[in-house]
């Protein structure tokens, strides 16, 4: 009854290349999943400078922005889009705080990482922004539309 006065939303989550070369691709998708969120996009990928600079670009005039295009261009991200009721707040609950020194234990940040400018993920800070990191991460075709199974695959 609750869920159904909520709104389903989309957000874009991406494993930072530190994150990936640290082997935590496997335990950060598990957290999304164990929390009941919908797997609907998910690639390895090398991200060109100028998808950075897109990505990022209401950063543009701070003064780290050039270390942080150089940071997510300085190896394979993993891409992701996950669908759920209130996702886009949720997921930023369960990243944590931007330094991850002050982000709370339990968080993903908060358990895996030290430093802001190696902060090991990204979410998306408002539904609007999750369309947006979505349309410009993903093709159309690299993006699933689906629902489980209603029958249980275990019996
Ligand atoms: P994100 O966008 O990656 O999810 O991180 P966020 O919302 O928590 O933080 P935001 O302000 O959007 O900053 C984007 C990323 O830039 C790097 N950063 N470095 N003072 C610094 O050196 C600094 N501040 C931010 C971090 O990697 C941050 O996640
Ligand atoms: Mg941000």
């Amino acid at each position: 009854l609750v869920a159904s006065i909520e709104e389903v939303e989309e957000t874009y989550v991406m494993v930072k290349p530190d994150g990936v070369q640290r082997g935590l691709v496997g335990d950060i998708i598990s957290r999304f999943e164990k929390k009941g969120f919908l797997l609907k996009g998910l690639k390895l990928f090398q991200c060109p400078k100028e998808l950075a600079e897109e990505h990022y670009k209401e950063l543009k005039d701070k003064s780290f922005y050039p270390k942080l295009i150089k940071y997510i261009t300085s190896g394979p991200v993993v891409c992701m889009a996950w669908e759920g009721i209130g996702v886009v707040a949720s997921a930023r609950k369960l990243i944590g705080a931007t330094n991850p020194l002050q982000a709370d234990p339990g968080t993903i940040r908060g358990d895996l990482a030290v430093q802001t400018g190696r902060n090991v993920v990204h979410g998306s800070d408002s539904p609007d922004n999750g369309h947006r990191e979505i349309d410009l991460w993903f093709k159309q075709d690299e993006l699933c539309e689906w629902v489980p199974a209603q029958e249980p695959w275990l019996k």
